[in-house]
Parts: structure tokens; C-alpha cells; sequence
């Protein structure tokens, strides 16, 4: 809560085009987040890699809607129908990421549009099937997928690379 002392300092500040479009400016980055959907696959009942991805996205800058494990296909649609998505994150450590995780492409199908689709974690009990598993996924629609010990700073470069992350606002 500004006191009355810094409300009249704010006053006397002089007020030229370029602090104006600098207040619009900062004003619109803080209300106007993007939305990602942040899910879990159907048979995931692990939880904390759920929440370290949403604190991260939400560093990132993103307004998070976490729809926590074990969330089946129907409910992703659903949510993808409902709100303005720009993003969609897909995390499973269970091992069976690579077959759900093609489920919920499927099933999401030409609802995608532009929205961008990606997924990550432990998505195979067997880590030599982990690069087939990936090609699979790509191949039913995900634009990217990370998996291994990069995999969180794969993701964020390739959030700058889509231009939906601006690092120099990031909060990390
Ligand atoms: C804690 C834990 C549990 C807890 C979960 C508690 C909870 N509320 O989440 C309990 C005991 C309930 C549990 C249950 C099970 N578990 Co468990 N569990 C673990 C454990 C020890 C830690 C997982 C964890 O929370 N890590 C902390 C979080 C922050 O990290 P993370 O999950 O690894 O996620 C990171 C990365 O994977 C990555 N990531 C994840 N998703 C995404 C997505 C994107 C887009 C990106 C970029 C990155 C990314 O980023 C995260 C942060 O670095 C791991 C083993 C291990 N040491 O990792 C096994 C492990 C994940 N579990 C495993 C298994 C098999 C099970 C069970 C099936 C066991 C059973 N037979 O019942 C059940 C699951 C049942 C189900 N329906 O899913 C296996 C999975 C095997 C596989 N994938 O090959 C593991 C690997 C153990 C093992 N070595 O065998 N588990």
C-alpha cells in the first residue's frame, strides 16, 4: 500500500511520452499472462515434478493452471475448449508418458491449433526405447519433448525460442 508522501512524489515526476509508454507498458506485462495447462497423464499419481513445473512456468511468467495427475484426456480437451491456452505442458515420470501422452494428442487433435504441446519427465520404464518413444511423440503432434538431465533448460530455451517466454522479464 503506497503512503500519501509517495503518491504526491509520483505527482511531481514529470510525465513525457517515453515514461508513458514505459507505465503501459509495465502495466500490461502484469495483467496480461499467458495461459499455460499443466497436466499430468492418466495413470501418474506422482505430484511434486506437477509442482516444481508450475513454479517454474509461473517464474517464467506464465499464469499456470496446474490440472494436478491423473488427469484423463477428456478433462485436457475440456479445458483446452474453455480458455485462452497458448501453451500446453505434459509432465509423467510413471513411464507411461510416451503412450498417454499420445493419447492426449490424439484426442486433442485438430483442437490444438496453434497451441503449442509439450512433454516431459520419465515418459519409458526402459531408457534405451527413450529416443523411439520421443520420434512417436513428435510424430503425433508434440512439438517438443524433454526428457534427461537438460531437459528443464531444453524447455525454457525452447519457450524463448517460440517467443512465448521473454528471459529478460523471467523471474528465475
Ligand atoms: C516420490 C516418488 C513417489 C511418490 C510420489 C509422491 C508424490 N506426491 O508425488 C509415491 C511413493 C506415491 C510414488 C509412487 C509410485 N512410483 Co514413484 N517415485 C518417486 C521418486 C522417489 C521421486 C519423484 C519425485 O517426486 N521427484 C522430485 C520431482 C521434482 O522431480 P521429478 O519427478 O523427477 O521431475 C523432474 C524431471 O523428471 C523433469 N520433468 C518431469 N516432467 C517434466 C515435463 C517437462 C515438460 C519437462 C521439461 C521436465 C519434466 O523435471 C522435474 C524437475 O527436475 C522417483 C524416483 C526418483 N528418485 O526420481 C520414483 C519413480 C518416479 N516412481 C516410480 C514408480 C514405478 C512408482 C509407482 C508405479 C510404484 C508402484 N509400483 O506403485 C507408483 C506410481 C503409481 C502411479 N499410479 O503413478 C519409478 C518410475 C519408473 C520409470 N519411469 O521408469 C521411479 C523413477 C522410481 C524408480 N527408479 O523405479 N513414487
Amino acid at each position: 500500500m503506497k503512503n500519501v508522501k509517495s503518491i504526491l512524489n509520483d505527482f511531481k515526476k514529470e510525465v513525457t511520452p517515453d515514461s508513458l509508454a514505459e507505465a503501459v507498458k509495465k502495466a500490461n506485462r502484469s495483467t496480461v499472462k499467458k495461459q499455460v495447462l499443466l497436466t499430468g497423464v492418466r495413470s501418474d499419481a506422482h505430484t511434486w515434478n506437477l509442482s516444481y513445473l508450475e513454479l517454474l512456468l509461473e517464474e517464467l511468467g506464465f499464469d499456470v493452471i496446474n490440472l494436478g495427475p491423473n488427469v484423463p484426456v477428456e478433462s485436457v480437451a475440456l479445458n483446452v475448449r474453455l480458455r485462452k491456452i497458448e501453451l500446453i505442458v505434459v509432465s509423467s515420470v510413471n513411464g507411461h508418458g510416451a503412450i498417454e501422452g499420445q493419447e492426449i494428442a490424439e484426442y486433442l487433435g485438430s483442437l490444438l491449433g496453434d497451441v503449442s504441446l509439450v512433454i516431459g519427465g520419465l515418459l519409458t520404464t526402459d531408457p534405451n526405447k527413450v529416443e523411439a518413444a520421443s520420434a512417436q511423440l513428435i510424430n503425433s503432434g508434440y512439438n517438443a519433448v524433454f526428457s534427461g538431465e537438460k531437459a528443464i533448460a531444453d524447455l525454457i530455451s525452447f519457450l524463448h525460442q517460440q517467443q512465448l517466454v521473454d528471459l529478460q522479464e523471467a523471474q528465475l
